[in-house]
């Protein structure tokens, strides 16, 4: 039998001295202003983002008709509000950086680099999709893109992700694992077990809480004893911050913050944005717990058609070159939805080839259809 030589693990950015030593009064500084002025950024990068941002909408946008025709089976959760969130982190991350999301995900992968075909076949249960039609609208999975999920389980994800970055920390890489969550999961368990060791092992994970003021159709001052979420960074000595998730710049330059932190000196940090959704907690929620005013004031929090009016403003992109960047947008949708369509169901004999679970002696592993006794 062939001597299988192990070798020696990397030596961790904890034994390669880059950390600094754990500070007894490194407690939460202030954090930053909400609704900090824009920073700035070049024309070309803005109508960039926004074409990221519009791309996320009409995709979102198609999606819920997509579920309306039953063309999409299961739960779908849409990103309709969190553009310029969306668009802002994932403008943060180096392609080699790790995600973790929740089910609301279908933006991050769009903003990741996976292409639109991709993620709706995966919406539409479909081979082609990017977990090969098996994981569906909560559980895009792409180890090329360093997607790796997409949970269905509110903070499922959070110490997947720590776990995640303790990985690249033991081989003393340089990736950073960021990891998304609503509001409501900021209140469970594990997003405090989480937060404890990835600040008492110094992990390079960037924790961020997406706060839309709802956990399903509970608000956050109903069920946060600190509804400024961020703040809880401070139970850690985690630094923390907070930032307006409609201003896609500001978010970008908020998250970099917190990258550059986990990345050079190895060190989590917990940032907070704060954007509206603007649909119901999945599609077949017609959100009847909420006001008609607050309905009605939800228009005027719209981050896409905010940075639209900015734009035109600033005179980078006129309401014409608008209407071409949202007709070229729409036929990218479109082509997505018609390869969908067109693409093939998984074979059923596959069904169970990326089950995770170590098989059972003397289970039954049936397929649809296979007879419950007998061959
Ligand atoms: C462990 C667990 N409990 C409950 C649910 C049902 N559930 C799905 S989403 C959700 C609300 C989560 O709210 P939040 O974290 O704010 O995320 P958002 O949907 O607003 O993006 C709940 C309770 C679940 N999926 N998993
Ligand atoms: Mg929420």
């Amino acid at each position: 039998m062939a001597e299988t030589t192990k070798a020696a693990p990397a030596p961790s950015r904890r034994t390669r001295g880059t950390r600094t030593p754990r500070a007894k009064d490194a407690a939460t500084p202030d954090a930053p202003e909400p609704n900090a002025p824009t920073p700035a950024a070049d024309a070309e990068t803005l109508v960039g983002y926004y074409r990221q941002m519009l791309l996320i909408r009409r995709f979102e946008e198609r999606a819920a008709r997509a579920y309306t025709e039953a063309k999409i089976g299961g739960y779908c959760h849409l990103n309709l509000g969190e553009e310029a969130t969306v668009v802002g982190l994932m403008a943060a991350l180096r392609p080699s950086d790790y995600l973790f999301t929740n089910y609301r995900e279908h933006g991050y992968a769009l903003a990741k680099g996976i292409g639109a075909d991709r993620v709706m076949a995966e919406l539409y249960g479909r081979s082609t999709g990017v977990s090969k039609g098996w994981g569906g609208s909560m559980h895009l999975f792409d180890a090329e893109a360093r997607l790796l999920g997409g949970y269905g389980i509110v903070g499922g994800q959070v110490p997947l992700a720590t776990g995640a970055a303790l990985a690249v920390s033991y081989k003393g890489g340089d990736e950073v694992v960021m990891c998304h969550m609503g509001d409501g999961t900021a209140a469970i368990g594990a997003f405090h077990e989480s937060l404890n060791i990835a600040a008492l092992w110094d992990l390079p994970v960037v924790f961020v809480v997406i706060n839309n003021g709802l956990g399903m159709g509970t608000t956050v001052e109903n069920s946060a004893a600190e509804p400024e979420l961020y703040r809880r960074g401070a139970a850690y000595r985690m630094e923390s911050a907070r930032v307006d998730g409609t201003n896609v710049v500001a978010v970008r330059d908020a998250a970099r913050v917190a990258v550059e932190r986990a990345r050079s000196q190895s060190k989590p940090y917990l940032l907070e944005t704060t954007s509206p959704r603007l649909k119901g907690h999945s599609v077949v929620d017609p959100a009847r717990y909420r006001s008609k005013e607050e309905k009605e004031a939800l228009k005027a929090a719209d981050p896409l058609a905010r940075m639209a009016l900015e734009l035109e403003e600033a005179g980078i992109l006129s309401h014409e070159d608008r209407d071409a960047l949202d007709a070229k947008v729409m036929a990218e949708v479109d082509a997505a939805a018609a390869f969908a369509d067109e693409s093939p169901a998984p074979d059923v004999s596959t069904l169970f080839d990326y089950t995770y679970a170590t098989p059972v002696p003397g289970e039954l592993r049936r397929l649809p259809a296979d007879a419950v006794f007998g061959s």
